[in-house]
């Protein structure tokens, strides 16, 4: 009955949205009558018959138009934060629209942002590993922060898989403000996830290697290899990650892969998969069996980590702790002495482990196996107190499979990752097929839909070779549904080829529906890196500034800064061979707009934007010394340099702010040793 509406429904949009002189209008007048005027074949009216027959659109395809197209001016309901992958940079896009919002500078230099151009450049230096800068990261998977397993739009963490970093975003401004180096690993990829307040961000390992990055002989795999999980502590008011609040627990070197916080009735706990389980080493050509890859798929299970995260904090706040490079860490030894930690065996190479909503069921897939396990968290408990376990090689009690699973339903080949939705079904990609998988939950979760639990619905195909998928707010305690979107890897023919390299594909459907309806509604190619893992929040839950709260205004202190140059007050100060310059910008000009300093001078110039009108930002261009700042209405900026090359440079605004920006320049003089005479 449902279904049958809903198209009569969006059957009554279209005619409505097609009625002549109201395309494009406000549709919530009233009274107009929702009437097509002719129709063709497609169903269609008039104008819109003659443009889908022109472009050969099916009725199918119309829908999905409709269903994503934003008139000018409206905003999206939900906004996606999808990581950038290889661009180390954080991907801001309005869903259905699928409009790219905004990319968030992390652990990139970004231009168009100053960020590491004069802006951020502390925060980028901080992410250096043993004084190497570095200028890229691998992100994986973004969190949004969480107050009582809800999405609270006040921050968004994201880790660097390929140095081991975790970084934070603050969503009042969309700024990265920190970034925390993981002294004991120098790869993650379980990280981040949050627990249901943002109390800790989890970041888990993923290759095994001796811990802090020392050297070992691979074939000391077995000893000297760790594998670890990392949780940091996030203090919210501050909005910063404390490191000295932070701990980590020592694993066996099998390869942790993605982690997940328990909620509500498994709060306090936290999940992890894993796989080489084998402690495969690699290296055919050095008389090992075999490559990875098929040495880590040799064992038709890997084990699932089940961690008392509650009970681990005391252990840690017990000073039950080695300290490594600083960083306190649980040893395996302590960590099965104080019971923190647990196995269950999983199916087969498998990928993530996802919690449901409540908390009672935790999502496994195999890679390797077409089916997804559903473990139930009353049975892990149970078969911990009832001790119903062996222990495996490094002493580890793997909980007894059949007590601890749920069900198991058959999704199709290559699943790895699930989300769910608010009317009982959990969404898994299948990479071989590929596809999404719509599946009914049990338990709890058997009143929300008609259908058989525990069964698969619908594979619905994308294009091509999924990844993660995301629903809208598909990690919380109470997930929209509504929208999805498909992360896939590959888009072969979807695009114009852009050589030998293809975007990757994201695949807006449609889950506003029951039984086997998922639709494709829009492709949108991602041309700047590749992203894992996304998530979609509520516009509304997002109250971002729309200048900044006052002038002169630090974004990394969050607050004035009581050196930022202000109307009224530019100057340039000398102090021995330093000179630094307050000046300040405003439609259409910088003060002052002559700066001399003589060559080796060292040169500290802080700029403040005194505008306060929403989108006034103006840019600060240097040649030579590398430097563009991005400055919003409100925001003071200050970096450094040395005065090493005489020199003539015209700076100038670099955002297009007025109708004399071009004229928003000045001249800074470089005076050669010999001639300075000032
Ligand atoms: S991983 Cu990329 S598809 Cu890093 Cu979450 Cu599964
Ligand atoms: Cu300021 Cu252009």
């Amino acid at each position: 009955m449902k279904r049958v509406l809903a198209v009569m429904v969006g059957i009554l949009m279209i005619g409505f949205l097609l009625l002549p002189g109201c395309g494009g209008g406000e549709s919530d007048g009233g009274d107009a009558k929702p009437v097509a005027r002719t129709t063709n074949g497609n169903g269609l009216g008039g104008d819109a018959a003659q443009v889908a027959k022109d472009r050969d659109l099916t009725p199918d395809d119309v829908v999905a138009a409709l269903k994503t197209y934003m008139p000018t001016g409206r905003h999206d309901p939900y906004i996606m934060f999808a990581s950038g992958g290889h661009s180390g940079q954080v991907f801001v896009i309005g869903v259905p629209s699928m409009r790219l919002l905004r990319v968030i500078g992390v652990f990139t230099p970004e231009p168009w942002q100053g960020w590491g151009y004069g802006i951020g450049n502390e925060i980028l230096a901080d992410g250096a590993i043993d004084g190497h800068e570095l200028t890229w990261g691998d992100t994986h998977h973004p969190a949004l922060s969480e107050t009582g397993g809800d999405y609270d739009g006040q921050f968004c963490f994201i880790n660097d898989k390929a140095n081991a970093r975790v970084a934070v975003i603050d969503l009042r401004d969309f700024e990265t403000k920190q970034i925390v180096n993981n002294p004991i690993a120098l790869n993650d990829h379980g990280g981040t996830m949050v627990t249901p307040d943002s109390e800790w961000i989890i970041e888990g390992g993923q290759y095994g290697s001796p811990l802090a990055g020392e050297y070992a002989p691979i074939d000391e795999y077995n000893e000297s290899f760790k594998g670890m999980v990392t949780l940091w502590k996030f203090d919210r008011k501050k909005g910063r990650i404390d490191p000295s609040k932070s701990f980590a627990m020592e694993l066996p070197p099998y390869w942790q892969d993605l982690f997940d916080a328990g909620k509500k009735v498994s709060e306090g706990w936290i999940f992890g998969n894993s796989f080489n389980t084998e402690l495969a080493t690699g290296a055919k050509e050095i008389g090992d069996t075999s490559f990875f890859e098929a040495g880590v798929s040799q064992r038709d299970n890997d084990y699932l980590h089940i961690i008392n995260l509650k009970k681990a904090v005391q252990v840690y706040e017990a000073g039950k702790v080695e300290k490594i490079k600083g960083m306190p860490v649980i040893s395996l030894d302590t960590a099965l002495a104080e019971e923190l930690l647990y196995f269950a065996p999983e199916p087969k190479s498998p990928h993530g482990v996802d919690v449901t909503p409540g908390g009672e069921y935790l999502v496994v897939s195999g890679k390797l196996d077409p089916h997804v396990t559903i473990y139930s968290f009353d049975k892990i408990q149970e078969a911990i107190a009832a001790k119903n376990w062996t222990k495996e090689q490094y002493g580890v009690p793997v909980l007894d499979f059949d007590a601890v699973v749920e069900a198991q339903v058959e999704v199709g080949l290559g699943p790895l990752h699930t989300q769910f939705d608010d009317k009982g079904y959990a969404y898994t990609s299948l990479f071989l097929v590929p596809a999404v998988a719509r599946w009914t939950l049990g338990g709890n979760y058997s009143d929300l839909h008609d259908e058989a639990d525990w069964e698969l619905i619908q594979q619905a195909n994308c294009h091509y070779n999924i990844g993660h998928l995301v629903a809208a707010e598909g990690d919380t305690v109470s997930p929209d549904g509504k929208f999805l979107v498909a992360l896939n890897k590959w888009s072969i023919d979807r695009f114009f080829p852009t050589g030998p390299l293809l975007p990757q594909n994201f695949q807006l459907m449609d889950i506003d529906n029951t039984g086997d309806d998922i639709k494709l509604l829009y492709d949108m190619p991602i041309g700047i890196g590749e992203p894992h893992y996304a998530q979609i929040i509520k516009a509304d839950k997002l109250d971002p500034w729309k200048v900044y709260p006052e002038i002169g205004w630090d974004p990394v202190a969050q607050r004035v800064d009581i050196n930022a140059p202000q109307p009224g007050r530019e100057r340039i100060e000398r102090n021995g061979s330093t000179v630094e310059i307050y000046m300040t910008a405003v439609r259409s000009h910088f003060v002052p707009e002559h700066v001399t300093v003589r060559e080796g001078d060292h040169v500290i110039w802080h700029i403040t934007n005194v505008e306060t009108a929403q989108d006034a930002t103006h840019g600060f261009a240097l040649p030579v010394f590398n430097v563009n700042l991005s400055l919003e209405p409100g925001e003071t900026g200050t970096f450094e340099f040395t005065a090493d090359k005489a020199g003539t440079y015209s700076y100038y605004c670099s955002e297009f702010c007025s109708a004399l920006h071009l004229e928003m320049t000045g001249y800074f003089f470089v005076e050669p040793k010999q001639q300075a005479s000032r």
